[in-house]
């Protein structure tokens, strides 16, 4: 299967500086012009930047692009060229790579920077969110703020220019899960206002469509893990890598049998490009890859990748914790032809790496923009095109 060719569109991608919105922006920007409305609240300007994407070893499926050039600039316009990998690490020579990169620094619940963000787009990835599940839980107001009320000014913003909206929904609508795996028809019981803010947008979504008759897709997350994840918010790979890195014990909460459905940002980025030329929309979709792993098994996956003598150890269980989890995915398989190709331990190998090599994806070939305030300044980098490949790899069953 490969990701549907998304060209010389005028795209909105906002929290475009987060873990998963920045690494959509890489994708799309060689080839189209693509803003991003960010308040780098939690994402970063790195994260746009070439530098911290040879840091971090990006990791692309092969036919994704994964590079980006562009003027950047705090308001609005653009300009620059990009040069990104086609199929097979090379470049596609039919494609004119002639993307641009916009930055305007806001807030989603600012509708003065929302129309100036998404003027003229014709295709929104609403990835901007507060993700702190316990910062909802002490605050509920002021995430459903962002997560519900902001995102219903995207999706009003969507119907005045007539875009498709492809929105990050979340499996923390689910709740505790009756059984797995988890399909999309199964209960609704979220257990934190963001998982209850997650499933109004994703039913809110849904209804635009039906009502409006507006293009929207929103994609059920599972965990979600790759390069660029980080903070305090992170997720439990990330931690765990930083625990082994360090040589500091890794700290499994409860008695490490509870399971996840890990999947990785590049196989997220896919199954976003799906959303955005599928004809099955007002739907929600599931994104995992079908398989769980414990978080016992995990904690010993990054301990061997890194290397590492970190000793593993228990801590109390986290409160509510979700015991299972584990994505059904055959209505994201059938409708989206989407499948997830990276394994867990070739994920978290290439996180260790900061790149890998071995198996099939490749790393982009970049040049990006200027700093804000710093006008059309370029400041131009190349990394290396490392092939890599990944196919899903099976580290539990259920
Ligand atoms: C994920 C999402 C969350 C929400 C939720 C829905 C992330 C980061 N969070 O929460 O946004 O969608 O799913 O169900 O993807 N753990 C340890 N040691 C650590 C950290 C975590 O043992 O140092 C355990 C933790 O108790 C849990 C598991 O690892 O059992 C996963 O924790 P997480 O915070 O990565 O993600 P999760 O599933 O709680």
């Amino acid at each position: 299967m490969t990701s549907p060719a998304i060209r010389d569109r005028t795209v909105l991608v906002t929290g475009g500086g987060g873990f998963i919105g920045s690494h959509l922006v890489e994708a799309l920007a060689p080839y189209n012009d693509v803003r991003v409305l960010d308040n780098f609240s939690t994402g970063s300007r790195d994260n746009l930047s070439v530098s911290s994407t040879s840091e971090t070893g990006s990791l692309w499926a092969n036919d994704t692009p994964a590079s980006a050039d562009g003027g950047i600039d705090d308001t609005e316009n653009d300009d620059g060229r990009a040069e990104g990998t086609g199929e097979d690490a090379d470049p596609d020579p039919d494609l004119d790579p002639d993307g641009s990169l916009t930055i305007v620094d806001g807030d989603i619940s600012d509708p003065m920077a929302l129309q100036r963000a998404a003027r003229g787009v014709d295709l929104i990835f609403h990835q901007a969110a507060l993700v702190s599940v316990t910062e909802s839980v002490d605050a509920p107001r002021r995430s459903n703020e962002t997560n519900l009320d902001a995102s219903l000014l995207v999706l009003d913003q969507a119907r005045q220019e007539d875009a498709r909206v492809v929105l990050a929904s979340s499996a923390a609508v689910y709740g505790h899960p009756d059984e797995l795996p988890i399909s999309e028809t199964a209960t609704t019981e979220p257990t934190s206002p963001y998982g209850i803010q997650k499933l109004a947008l994703d039913q809110y979504a849904r209804s635009y469509h039906e009502l409006y008759d507006l293009p929207t897709v929103a994609l059920r997350y599972f965990n979600a893990y790759g390069p660029r994840q980080q903070g305090p918010y992170s997720g439990v790979i990330s931690t765990f890598l930083e625990q082994a890195r360090a040589d500091e014990p890794i700290t499994i909460e409860g008695d490490g049998e509870q399971t996840r459905d890990f999947v990785h940002v590049s196989d997220i980025v896919r199954a976003n490009l799906l959303a955005a030329t599928t004809d099955a929309v007002g739907e929600a979709y599931n994104v995992g890859t079908g398989e769980r792993t414990s978080i016992r098994d995990l904690a010993e996956l990054v301990r061997d990748a890194v290397g590492s003598s970190s000793p593993i150890v228990h801590r109390d269980p986290r409160s509510g914790d979700i015991r299972h989890s584990r994505a059904d995915v055959s209505k994201v398989r059938h409708e989206l032809g989407f499948e997830a190709r990276v394994g867990l331990e070739s994920g978290i190998r290439s996180l260790v790496t900061g790149a890998a090599g071995e198996q099939g994806y490749s790393s982009p070939s970049t040049q990006q923009g200027a700093e804000q305030g710093q006008g059309q300044e370029q400041q131009q980098q190349e990394t290396q095109q490392q092939p890599l490949v990944a196919r899903p790899e099976r580290q539990s069953q259920d």
